[in-house]
């Protein structure tokens, strides 16, 4: 039987486990990114296992989330990633190299090596063939620790390209597109293997947008084969000699398949508040537009930005729109600004700013209420852009900016103007903005830590009885951006617990840290989907700190639910989804004999929660490995890695 990409990499790495769908394997990590804003707690954590020295190959610290520096905040983080990078021999990207997932895809993803990233969309480096997984912090920090990540085998779904993309439609429409079918949970436990013919018309760059927005799918992480286009992209880059050919088994067998028409794909749109809320540039209309962000981790290859000012060039940004543009990274903003592409920008009307993640985390350049804007980001969540009442649609890049130019929402097959056809250019390799721990180690390093950075929450061990009182019944697809959200405001305290679970759910329910501080001991219902999104710990932390002992929902997004069993909150799933509607705010649960249900859970038994406000009883079911229960039992991921140290 022939194997698929994702199986022989995952086979090639296989340390521990049976590789076989849903059984608990543990893979050897070859590389690691961290950004900023998940970062501080990743190197706190790293710190308090107290290592002597990284297990990876290769780890790398962006800083790209929060550059902004509004106060000494930012500026700290920053400067204490720098000194636990130098420590523990992590390579430092300053603020301005540009967004990590563009970064690492053109310096270093190699195919066939496994990366684990401390950020949701790090299945970027899918386009190059690797495997690629966003994790929580403390995975990550384990994964430099140990070079060890463990994960429940995902099924593989094949996702067959037929024929050629036509002018005007691109790989943003092929991710939008695939959304469409299988919706923001249809990847969960999956991973997404790219074939068929349409893949050589693809470049790794139009390749990476679709890895990064299979994270959009829920999915374990995306992958393409690795190819000529490939060799020829790291030749681009000065390291051809990272290329290695691989492929699928032509007779592989997936567990479902997929079928794209690439000839037949139009130009589309997620619409608000849901990236899987798609529907065509031309059903949905000549819309207003009044702003027009480009850039963010899926859309701000050279490749990209030069389509845009390919399509800029000459004209001018419409009255009524704000046009901003924040290239992927320092080498493609300077390539730009060589061959003069960037003031075909800027002289169209254009805002430039930071290579960084910018407007895609509300990080600045948030709507005006009651805006439409278009952005060629990944996350269209209410709130995300920092206005409440904006609607935000998804779009690829030449969508964006030609409806920049019109002022309405346009569908670029319609408008008559010819695309030219960007040619790769060579990079020249150019690391300046890059700090190397040479010379530097624990012992003549140390870490600097300003006075905004605060220890993290710990949990303590399993009680026999769990009692805590229902503080939140949320609906289905809540995001982690809905648990703690990030904003300008906000993203310069993601290293003080504290502080920031003072705004835990605080879109959808102000209440909610204070209900929490009355209950002592609090309990969150959710529906399906619960904890989609972003990777950041903080949705499980601010939880811990505020009490949370556990969560009941429908079902859970991938990596919320390892953050919530790391931090020793148990995430537990109806056994009939019906009992959802029976609760209501203040009922009190129990959990009894919480430690031997918990174990029992290995053997496929239930957990019972009782209502002790409804008289009522719910069987729930988790499905826990053995790792999973032995964290729940130590009360989280890092009081068992002392106890094994
Ligand atoms: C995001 O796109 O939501 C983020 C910000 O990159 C997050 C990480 C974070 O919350 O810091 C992610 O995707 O994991
Ligand atoms: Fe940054 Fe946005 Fe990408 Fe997250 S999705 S890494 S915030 S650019």
């Amino acid at each position: 039987m022939g194997k698929t990409l994702a199986y022989k990499i995952l086979e090639a790495h296989l340390l521990e486990g049976e590789l076989k769908a849903g059984e608990e394997i543990t893979i050897k990590i070859d590389q690691t990114l961290t950004q900023d804003s998940t970062g501080t707690m990743v190197y706190l954590q790293l710190e308090a296992m107290e290592v002597d020295s990284i297990k990876t190959e290769l780890s790398v610290a962006y800083i790209d989330h929060n550059t902004l520096q509004t106060g000494f905040e930012n500026a700290d983080d920053h400067e204490f990633i720098k000194s636990v990078a130098r420590r523990h021999g992590v390579l430092f990207s300053k603020p301005g190299n540009g967004i990590c997932h563009q970064l690492h895809l053109e310096n270093y993803g190699k195919p066939g090596k496994t990366l684990l990233g401390s950020d949701s969309h790090t299945p970027t480096g899918g386009g190059l063939g690797m495997i690629a997984i966003g994790a929580g912090g403390l995975d990550v920090a384990v994964a430099m620790a140990k070079g060890t990540y463990s994960l429940t085998a995902p099924k593989v779904i094949n996702v067959e390209l037929k024929g050629k993309l036509r002018p005007w439609v691109s790989a943003k429409d092929i991710i939008l597109y695939v959304l469409q079918q299988l919706s923001v949970k249809g990847g969960v436990g999956k991973i997404v293997e790219y074939t068929g013919d349409g893949v050589k018309s693809l470049s790794v760059t139009d390749r990476a947008t679709i890895t990064n927005m299979g994270a959009e799918l829920g999915a374990t992480t995306s992958i393409f084969p690795s190819d000529e286009n490939t060799r020829e992209y790291l030749k681009s880059e000065g390291r051809e000699e990272d290329y290695t050919s691989l492929a699928a088994d032509p007779d592989a067998v997936y567990d479902e398949t997929l079928i794209v028409d690439l000839n037949a794909l139009v130009p589309l749109a997620a619409m608000p508040h849901s990236p899987d809320n798609v529907e065509t540039v031309e059903k949905i209309g000549k819309i207003k537009i009044d702003q027009v962000a480009i850039g963010s981790c899926t859309n701000s290859s050279y490749a990209d930005l030069m389509k845009v000012a390919a399509i800029l060039k000459g004209k001018k940004v419409a009255p009524d729109v704000s046009l901003v543009i924040s290239p992927g990274s320092s080498k493609i903003m300077a390539k730009m600004a060589s061959n003069g592409a960037l003031a075909d920008i800027i002289n169209a009307g254009a805002r430039v700013i930071e290579n960084a993640c910018g407007p895609c985390i509300g990080m600045g350049q948030s709507p005006k209420s009651g805006a439409v804007s278009l952005r060629t980001f990944n996350r269209n969540f209410k709130g995300r852009s920092g206005t409440n009442d904006a609607d935000i649609y998804l779009v690829s890049p030449e969508t964006a900016a030609i409806s920049a130019i019109e002022g309405v929402l346009t569908d670029g097959t319609a408008c008559g103007l010819e695309l030219p056809q960007i040619e790769p250019v060579d990079f020249a390799p150019n690391d300046n903005f890059v700090v190397y721990p040479e010379g530097c180690n624990k012992a003549n390093t140390d870490v600097t830590m300003g006075p905004n950075i605060k220890p993290f929450p710990r949990n303590t061990s399993l009680p026999e009885e769990v009692k805590a009182r229902v503080v939140l019944h949320a609906g289905d697809n809540i995001t982690t951006d809905d648990i703690m959200p990030s904003d300008s405001r906000l993203l310069p305290y993601r290293s003080n617990i504290p502080h920031l679970s003072e705004f835990c759910f605080e879109k959808i329910d102000k209440g909610f840290p204070g209900r929490c501080h009355e209950a002592g001991n609090g309990a969150i219902v959710g529906g399906e989907n619960y904890g989609q999104g972003s990777s950041r710990e903080h949705a499980a932390l601010a939880p811990l700190y505020l009490g949370i002992k556990f969560v009941l929902a429908k079902s859970f997004a991938r990596i919320h639910r390892s953050n919530l069993i790391n931090s020793g909150i148990l995430p537990l799933v109806f056994d009939d989804p019906a009992d959802y509607e029976t609760f209501d705010l203040g009922d009190d649960l129990v959990i009894e004999n919480a430690r031997d249900q918990v174990a029992a859970q290995a053997d496929g038994g239930f957990i019972i929660v009782k209502n002790v406000t409804k008289g009522l009883e719910y069987k729930t079911k988790s499905n826990f490995s053995a790792l999973e229960i032995t964290m729940i039992l130590n009360g989280g991921k890092i009081n068992t890695i002392k106890e094994e140290m």
